[in-house]
């Protein structure tokens, strides 16, 4: 019975924006995650369209008090009944959890001089109760829920001025919480910036007058610059601090062996991979700026940009992992959704309702992979399988798929440790339900805890414990071993 390392870090993840909800409480200000809107009319495979703004949209939004239809607005109210949600993490054993800060929630516009204090007071709560737990935070600094007032201003990250203000926020945190808070993560999925600009970046399309494209890879490279700043700061202001970048990976494998195809698996892998070469190899690989000069790209690089990158490079790579996906250069191949992303189905491979391909064994490979390109300790920050769960009349929840997902992933996790990769630790996604990033829904559960919400935020908000909880928690107990338990 193979264990992992002694002092792995087990746990979950959650993200203000999904979880809070308390919108415009204490003194918090809106943030692009408060005008995203279910739309249930729209093809749930189509996340795209799901995340279309404009400036017309957005205004409209913020006109509108209502919270049905914006469910971050509401989220599953973790903003109140965070004492208790601790406390059932803490029932599973958690030595981990990652959160995020909603940088609106202490500067609610972000340019604000003076901090909100009913803000400053939540997290300081927040993370002392996790410290008395025994459960160590980890948190993003930007996880899709940035001021909405800079995306209006300044069109997002695409304007350099936000730097500014991004790092501000970043010293706030690291002063306010850095004797609570060692493990931080900079950037949620940055690579997500080209999947949705707005909910990444604040980027608007019909602000972006020097193309939509030109302004998603000018935030994205202020991001890079911000992010290497915030790692300086991290070191210099928290005492055993460390800062790690994070990164959707998404595995693409060639659907044939027709070399076609394998160099089409290659190029997305390789786009995939950039992000984090940046920020932990600390430069732009070659490929990709003859890539984007190709493409008429300018990467808006000043004086000192590169040195900064190259001087304040990630201490860990932390990466989130749900599916994997194929390529071919046919034009018959049959495509199918992933996270925000649109693939080639694998034969071999089952899907979620959503249509996410399941391959525990491609969490393997990704480890492998990563590992061995960056050579630094690695943190699994997300994985988990979205699906709809049934209440019994007697109240149970059964969610066998679910366990069934977690023992296959964390099964090949346990292999590639044993292979040698250096494995931080791992937060599933999600310890509770909570709304979805890509479609503003409660019904695509991932939790081992049940909340009762539907999509309109209908129901009590009862928490109530899935089949699911029992197994994780035994899982945390044995450090692993339970794992090979039928
Ligand atoms: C990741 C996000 C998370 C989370 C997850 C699941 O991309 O970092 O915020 O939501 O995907 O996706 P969804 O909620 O759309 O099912």
């Amino acid at each position: 019975m193979s264990r992992f390392p002694d002092g792995f870090l087990w746990g979950g993840a959650v993200a203000a924006n999904q979880v809070e909800g308390a919108w415009d409480a204490d003194g918090k200000g809106p943030s692009v995650a408060d005008i995203a809107t279910y739309k249930p009319h729209l093809d749930l495979k189509d996340f795209a369209a799901h995340h279309v703004v404009t400036s017309a949209s957005i205004a409209a939004a913020l006109a509108d008090p209502d919270v049905t239809h914006y469910p971050k607005r509401r989220g599953i109210d973790f903003y109140h009944r965070w004492r208790d949600d601790l406390a059932l993490f803490a029932e599973l054993g958690f030595t981990v959890l990652r959160v995020s800060i909603a940088w609106s929630r202490l500067y609610p516009t972000g340019e604000e001089e003076a901090l909100n204090p009913a803000g400053v007071a939540f997290y300081r709560e927040l993370f002392t109760q996790m410290r008395r737990l025994g459960i160590e935070p980890l948190v993003t600094l930007s996880h899709y829920e940035m001021p909405i007032a800079l995306a209006v201003k300044y069109n997002g990250w695409s304007d350099r001025r936000v730097i500014e203000l991004f790092v501000r926020f970043a010293t706030t945190c690291f002063t306010e919480y850095g004797d609570l808070v060692k493990l931080w993560l900079t950037f949620n999925e940055i690579d997500s910036i080209r999947r949705h600009p707005f909910t990444t970046a604040g980027v608007i399309e019909d602000k972006s007058t020097q193309g939509f494209e030109q302004a998603i890879y000018e935030a994205l490279h202020h991001q890079f610059v911000a992010g290497a700043e915030a790692t300086r700061l991290c070191h210099e202001l928290v005492p055993g601090g460390r800062m790690g970048c994070m990164l959707t990976k998404l595995i693409t494998y060639p659907l044939t062996c027709e070399p076609g195809d394998v160099a089409a698996a290659q190029a997305r892998n390789l786009e995939n991979m950039f992000y984090t070469d940046v920020q932990t190899l600390g430069a732009y690989p070659r490929l990709t700026l003859v890539d984007l000069e190709n493409r008429g790209i300018r990467l808006p690089i000043l004086p000192g940009d590169e040195e900064l990158l190259a001087a304040h490079t990630a201490d860990f790579v932390s990466f989130s992992y749900y599916m994997s996906m194929a390529e071919s250069v046919s034009p018959d191949a049959e495509r199918t959704p992933g996270n925000t992303v649109l693939g080639v189905k694998n034969p071999y491979l089952q899907s979620s309702e959503w249509g996410w391909q399941v391959d525990p064994v491609g969490l393997r490979i990704s480890l492998i992979d990563l590992y061995d390109r960056y050579r630094k300790p690695l943190f699994v920050v997300e994985n988990g399988f979205g699906a709809r769960d049934e209440v019994t009349p007697e109240g149970r929840i059964h969610d066998p798929y679910r366990v069934a997902y977690f023992k296959g992933h964390l099964r090949e996790m346990r292999r590639a440790v044993e292979q040698g990769v250096e494995l931080m630790g791992y937060t599933s996604w999600a310890p509770i339900d909570m709304i979805s990033a890509g479609t503003s829904q409660i019904t695509k559960r991932y939790g081992f805890i049940h909340v009762d919400f539907d999509d309109l935020g209908n129901g009590s908000g009862e928490r109530r414990k899935k089949d699911s909880f029992d197994w994780y928690q035994r899982v945390i107990a044995t450090n692993g071993a339970s794992l090979d338990e039928e």
